[in-house]
């Protein structure tokens, strides 16, 4: 499959685009930092699946570090389940992660499946980190990170097989996000996202939502738009999956942990009141 058309670029970013470049051109805190070095995976979203809770009777010093590789297994078990959902990948084939930090999903794609990948996010510093990463591991010439606008690729139209969105969904517009990736997938191509939404079962964005949304300078948005805004680009769902259940042991190790931020309580109390969801939705373009 062809290379990205051309090379995009934040210059034309929106203010608000251009306050998300600030803020992930700023980001160092260690709970992404210290969970990165353990293998050289950078993840920035959360983790799901059972904890292991007996890294917390591990002696000092041993302990601390025993807490951070067992976060960064749930993280990278969380991409590990994106990347199920993307369905029949070849070697041949290329993908595009969109709003793609830096980079350790685009990595594991790229060693599950062979494929070529283009990660695109907002900040230069994001990825001019994860294409030093995948220079290091020798895959840069089928891994490529960009810095600009997932709204506005300028990438091939019809040139993905597959394009996901990890945790970057509460950034833009749905209509926006989708609209662009129905052009760049290919006819039968797979869209998956892993996505924190607020539920219109509870009512209105909860406090905790509110808080969360003011932590990160995002704006989650509703279930419901989810599917309205897939529905009305050629997007089809083929699978939801609700991983509020396997996602809050996660935040009960890191609410423990040493590299807590404080956002901890804000998401355990969502999930549990109901107000938030974890989300996976897998969708194919038709
Ligand atoms: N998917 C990555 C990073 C998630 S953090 C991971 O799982 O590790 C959210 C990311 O979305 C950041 O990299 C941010 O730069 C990116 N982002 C937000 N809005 C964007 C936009 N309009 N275009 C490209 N990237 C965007
Ligand atoms: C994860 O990034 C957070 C986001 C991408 C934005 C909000 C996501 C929601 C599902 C609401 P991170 O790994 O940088 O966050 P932290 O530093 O808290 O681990
Ligand atoms: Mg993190």
């Amino acid at each position: 499959m062809t290379a990205p058309s051309t090379a995009p670029s934040t210059a034309s970013a929106i203010p608000y685009q251009q306050d998300i470049a600030r803020y992930w051109n700023e980001e160092e805190r260690p709970v992404n930092l210290r969970l990165g070095a353990v293998d050289g995976l950078y993840h920035h979203h959360y983790g799901i699946g059972e904890v292991d809770w007996s890294v917390l009777d591990a002696p000092e010093p041993d302990r601390d570090q025993s807490v951070i590789n067992e976060l960064h297994r749930l993280e990278t078990a969380q991409s590990a389940l994106l990347l199920d959902a993307l369905g029949d990948i070849r070697p041949g084939d290329r993908v595009l992660d969109a709003g793609c930090g830096r980079g350790g999903t685009s990595v594991l794609a790229h060693d599950r499946f062979g494929c070529s990948v283009d990660g695109i996010t907002l900040s230069s510093k994001q990825a001019e980190f994860a294409a030093g990463q995948a220079k290091q591991r020798g895959i840069d010439e089928h891994v490529a990170f960009h810095t600009g606008n997932m709204l506005d690729t300028g990438f091939t139209p019809g040139g993905y097989r597959a394009v996901w969105n990890n945790e970057s969904t509460m950034y833009v517009d749905l209509t926006d996000l989708f609209a662009a990736h129905s052009r760049l997938l290919a006819r039968g191509g797979r869209y998956v996202t892993i996505t924190g939404c607020y539920n219109e079962v509870y009512g209105q964005p909860s406090k905790a939502v509110s808080t969360i949304n003011a932590h990160y300078e995002c704006n989650i948005h509703g279930r419901n738009e989810y599917f309205r805004a897939l529905a009305a680009n050629r997007l089809v769902p083929i699978e939801v999956r609700d991983l509020t259940p396997e996602t809050i042991p996660y935040w009960e190790l890191r609410a423990r942990s040493s590299v807590a931020t404080g956002i901890e309580e804000a998401f355990l109390s969502s999930y549990r009141d109901r107000s938030f969801q974890y989300l996976l939705i897998a969708a194919d373009r038709v």
